[in-house]
């Protein structure tokens, strides 16, 4: 069928109930999906689609219907092939037809892709605030910044080996994400996990600790690190007692590790992976040193990415 597309609006796992958009020529899809011949717009139907499951189906306007099976991966399946045989593309392209305007659209797709809590209150604001502005280059500036609600920023973890870098990586995610050693050179691969740093999300990198080394592997992870450098918004820079700091040119904030065997006071942050402390002023620090609270308390317009003021 030329033309006619389908989304999965529900993720594509198990789960009670799956939705399925579907553009077009929905009326013929319809039919041919269920046998049922005659649809009115905007009314539930319980209809069966053959040898796959019983479902409700909706057709909301001439080129819109959502059908509601039930959300098991097989069944999700089975209704995709068939979708396929009758000519309907799989498409990533969410229609809202409960938004009045361009830019409610586009806010409501922003709210169905952030990954952070503190994105959903602002969002649900912008509708009114975007109302005919155009944007300054302050607003520019400060709606970069918070679309790291949307999309989260990287931020890397950078020190000497041995310095306790995969041992706050644990006790930021709650798990073993990394391997923790006593002898330096345990952490040979960035390693990747996302953290919520009170209300922002962000993909937290764990790299091996700084080193000269003349293993063929350990380069060419010591080249992945310094692309995740160059691409992270942040770099920690960590350090015990014992060790320096690091220099980068990047923007970063100092924490000292293992406070619980000995202090510095020249850090931003000190903390203990091992007992807590200073663990959730951390995140915090994280949180508030990406996207600064002066940015979320703004009363302006965020003009958020996907959304263009021409759209209007
Ligand atoms: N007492 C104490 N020991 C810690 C703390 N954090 C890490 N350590 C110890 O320091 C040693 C090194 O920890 P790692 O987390 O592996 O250090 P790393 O910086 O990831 O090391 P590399 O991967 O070699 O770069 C381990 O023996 C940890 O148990 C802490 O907060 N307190
Ligand atoms: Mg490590």
């Amino acid at each position: 069928m030329d033309n006619s597309t389908w989304t999965l609006l529900t993720a594509p796992k198990m789960g009670a109930i799956a939705i399925i958009q579907i553009t077009g020529d929905v009326t013929t899809c319809l039919q041919q999906l269920t046998g049922r011949t005659s649809w009115t717009n905007s009314s539930l139907q319980l209809v069966q689609i053959p040898d796959i499951d019983e479902v409700i189906a909706v057709k909301i306007s001439d080129d819109l219907a959502h059908i509601m099976p039930h959300g098991s991966i097989h069944i999700l399946n089975k209704i995709a092939t068939t979708l396929e045989t009758l000519g309907i593309k799989k498409v990533n392209a969410p229609r809202f037809p409960e938004a009045e305007n361009a830019i409610e659209r586009a806010m409501l797709h922003a709210l169905s892709i952030a990954k952070s809590p503190l994105a959903v209150e602002l969002l649900l604001q912008q509708p009114a605030l975007l109302r005919n502005a155009s944007p300054t280059d302050a607003d520019l500036a400060r709606s970069a910044v918070l679309n790291h609600l949307i999309h989260p920023p990287k931020v890397v973890l950078l020190g000497e080996p041995n310095t306790g870098k995969s041992t706050l990586m644990n006790a930021l995610t709650k798990q073993d994400t990394s391997i923790v050693h006593e002898l330096p050179g345990a952490t040979r691969d960035a390693v990747g996990a996302r953290i919520n740093c009170g209300g922002l999300v962000i993909d937290m990198y764990d790299l091996p600790g700084v080193r000269e080394s003349q293993d063929h592997i350990e380069q060419k992870a010591i080249q992945l690190s310094k692309t995740l450098i160059a691409e992270s918004v942040l770099t920690v820079l960590i350090a015990d007692a014992e060790h320096d700091w690091l220099q980068v040119s990047t923007p970063h904030i100092t924490v000292a590790t293992k406070s619980d065997i000995k202090t510095r006071a020249d850090c931003n942050i000190q903390v203990s992976a091992h007992t807590g402390i200073g663990m959730e002023e951390l995140t915090l620090a994280l949180r508030d040193e990406i996207v600064p609270q002066k940015c979320l308390t703004h009363d302006g317009p965020w003009f958020f990415s996907g959304y263009s003021p021409t759209e209007e």
